[in-house]
């Protein structure tokens, strides 16, 4: 995998190197982080005194969070180096009004250590990520939050959508909150066999395979192993086993 934090492999003359830079760098790199594929929306209605959520398209699909090639110049640098995904985003359903002096709040319930959720266009953090709150109140227009991870694996985040006091988002009495759970992978096929996550595929790396390795069945991936499920079904068995060797020998090449 690229790094653009690493020195460029191979031979470069002084003159091309220069040129090359001044080239190439300003295009490679984006002023605005991807969304990572199409959108996909939590439907917020309002009737009566009932908030409901519901969730558009498949509510078990694990959202891909993916690593690109680019850095974000502040305050979208938080996402630098992380796998990550823009896809879920808030939206109104049907014609609905927020009461006077009330807002709807977003609070997280429980969610997988490491991920990190960050405010749509301030990138503040939410949901207890770098100690930011762990309740948000949403505009109730279109809102697409950034969701980062470090780490292959899965992740889920489980959240409490309600009707609040504000401006401090104290639960209002008499109204009925919805939750909603939100899923998200990053596959091991964004840096196969390299479990260090340090760039590339060695000694270190099948050391940690060995330790990650499971048997079929078991259902029970330690967190620290998600890069080794390379076929991401709960085990680290032989299936996974001829992946890594497979991973190995690309890196040999
Ligand atoms: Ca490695
Ligand atoms: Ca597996």
């Amino acid at each position: 995998m690229m790094d653009l934090n690493r020195p460029v492999r191979g031979r470069l003359s002084g003159a091309f190197a220069v040129a090359l830079v001044s080239v190439v760098v300003p295009a490679t790199f984006a002023t605005a982080p991807q969304l990572g594929g199409e959108m996909k929306h939590m439907f917020v209605t309002l009737a009566g005194n009932t908030v409901f959520v519901s969730i558009q398209g498949d509510p078990n699909e694990r959202v891909v969070l993916r690593r690109y090639d680019e850095s974000y110049d502040p305050p979208a640098d938080v996402l630098n180096g992380a796998y990550y995904s823009g896809r879920y985003g808030w939206l109104a359903q049907g014609f609905w009004t927020v009461p006077t002096g009330k807002g709807i709040f977003v609070e997280v319930l429980d969610q997988t250590e490491g991920l990190r959720t960050f405010e749509a266009l301030t990138f503040s953090p939410l949901f207890g990520t770098s100690g930011g709150t762990a309740s948000w109140r949403w505009s109730t227009v279109m809102v697409h939050n950034w969701y980062a991870v470090d780490r292959c694996g899965k992740y889920e985040a489980r959240y409490r959508v309600y009707v609040g006091d504000l401006p401090d988002g104290t639960p209002t009495d008499g109204f009925e909150s919805a939750t909603i759970t939100l899923r998200w992978q990053v596959l091991p096929e964004a840096a196969p066999g390299d479990l260090t996550d340090d760039g590339d595929v060695t000694i270190a790396d099948f050391a940690a395979f060995q330790r990650c390795f499971t048997g079929a069945d078991t259902q029970a991936v330690p967190e620290t192993c998600g890069c080794a499920d390379f076929d991401g079904d709960d085990d680290i068995d032989l299936v996974d086993a001829d992946a890594f060797v497979q991973a190995w020998n690309d890196g040999l090449e």
